[in-house]
């Protein structure tokens, strides 16, 4: 059976009973913030930085404290985001990235459009959570960082996505939308230019999205490039209004910087969250707010050691929050362990869709631990970034980098800091062959992506 067919099938039944339902089915609104740390916002600890509608939000919602993400940084994490499989499994376990950017190297429209950030994108086979929730009769939009390719056929637009406003690569400078000299603002499938702040570009276009629903359900998957550092040669060029780098004057920089743009972001959230209650659609929309990987930079990772690109926590481990009111209990923690990965099926599960036939999925729908009804089922996940490897059961966590391997028990050592290795050697190789085992799955998996050897 082709993909095209599966959908088709398998969704057509359940839309046909979900639509003829008194209800509207509800919506999905999927907010993604860029490198924002663990410990990057009020309510998961941090003291310096105002973000009081975030911290509504887990007021209102549940907040995890054990949530990962699949790579810990930006590309492959979002295609885990977006297929609900691991990066190894659909292919993408790299950056798309062009590196020689980052050294001044100024592309001009003819040399980019031959460079891996034009080339190379996610495999077109990969099923998109837009393209099942469209299937499913959703309005379907992205707005702000894609990261899953740049050229016109790896655009959302053709990837199950009925509207697109926002950038392809990995980062652009906030005001002017350019990646080191090269434009790089989109609406649809045209490369735009206009002036204004990215923050309050895609906020702008998540209301207008909002606005033309029109009694439909919606799934909006708005990764904001917020707090993610400016992509510019320009580093001296400001990159954020002046009334919140004023907010922060007292702090150093760089930290400055980075609680300016949360702080912008989380106002951004705070007139999204008005715009649905306007709506009168405040307790039919599943809100989740979450980041693709930890902090760096001034890495506001809290008690976790490492950050964004290492193995460790704070790479890896990411505030999560979901809102859903009178399916979500109100101020709730939940402790267990859960991943990005959980989104694809529990979004599935809200639109009364089927599942991708012939399509593994590595996660589990999360609906049940969301409302209290079930703990999380997740016990094991598994992280490789080139070379280096990271396998978590239970409580154990076992790290191999260049610099050596480590067994971390998270339960009574967050911060990874007692190596029991050589304490428990039993558990040291058990959790080396979980990886082993994990990865010859990949290996076998049907060949999928830019950096698979087909
Ligand atoms: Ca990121």
């Amino acid at each position: 059976m082709t993909r095209r067919d599966w959908l088709k099938t398998t969704l057509a039944a359940p839309f046909a009973a979900a639509a003829s339902a008194q209800t509207r089915r509800p919506n999905i609104v999927l907010i993604v913030a860029d490198d924002l740390g663990y410990a990057g916002i009020g309510c998961f600890g941090n003291q310096q930085i105002k973000t009081p509608n975030i911290d509504r939000l887990a007021a209102e919602g549940m907040r995890f404290t054990d949530f990962v993400v699949s790579w810990p940084a930006c590309t492959p994490s979002r295609s885990s985001i977006l297929t609900g499989r691991y990066p190894q499994r659909n292919g993408l376990y790299d950056m798309i990235r062009n590196n020689e950017v980052n050294w001044k190297y100024q592309y001009t429209e003819e040399t980019y459009a031959v460079s891996p950030e034009m080339t190379i994108g996610m495999d077109t086979r990969e099923v998109t959570i837009g393209q099942a929730l469209k299937q499913a009769g959703y309005t379907t939009g992205v707005i702000g960082k894609w990261d899953g390719g740049r050229a016109k056929r790896f655009l959302p637009l053709q990837r199950g996505f009925d509207f697109y406003y926002g950038f392809a690569n990995t980062g652009i400078d906030y005001y002017t939308h350019e990646r080191y000299g090269v434009p790089s603002m989109f609406r649809g499938n045209e490369r735009i230019k206009e002036n204004g702040h990215a923050t309050d570009l895609f906020l702008r276009e998540a209301l207008g999205f909002l606005k033309q629903t029109r009694g439909k359900p919606f799934f909006l998957y708005l990764p904001f490039n917020a707090p993610h550092g400016a992509s510019t040669f320009h580093k001296d060029d400001p990159q954020e209004e002046p009334k919140y780098m004023e907010m922060y004057k007292h702090l150093p920089k760089n930290i400055a910087q980075t609680a300016a743009w949360t702080t912008h972001l989380d106002d951004a959230v705070g007139a999204i969250l008005a715009e649905i209650k306007a709506m009168g659609q405040e307790d039919n929309t599943l809100v989740i707010f979450t980041s693709d990987n930890g902090g760096t930079g001034p890495a506001f990772n809290g008690p976790l050691r490492g950050r964004k690109a290492q193995m460790f926590e704070g790479g890896l481990r990411i505030p999560m929050i979901a809102r859903w009111p009178g399916r979500i209990a109100k101020g709730t923690v939940n402790r267990g362990f859960a991943s990005t990965l959980e989104f694809f099926p529990t979004f599935l599960a809200i639109a009364g869709a089927g599942a991708p036939r012939g399509v593994k999925l590595d996660g589990f729908n999360l609906m049940p631990v969301l409302e209290g009804k079930a703990q999380s089922t997740r016990t094991e996940f598994f992280w490789q970034r080139q070379a280096d490897k990271a396998a978590r059961s239970g409580q154990w966590k076992w790290v191999e980098t260049s610099e050596g391997a480590s067994l971390f028990d998270l339960s009574a050592d967050l911060g990874e800091k007692h190596d029991l290795s050589k304490e428990n050697p039993a558990m040291f190789a058990t959790m080396k062959s979980k990886w082993d085992a994990w990865r010859k799955e990949m290996d076998a998996a049907e060949p999928r992506g830019p950096f698979r050897n087909y």
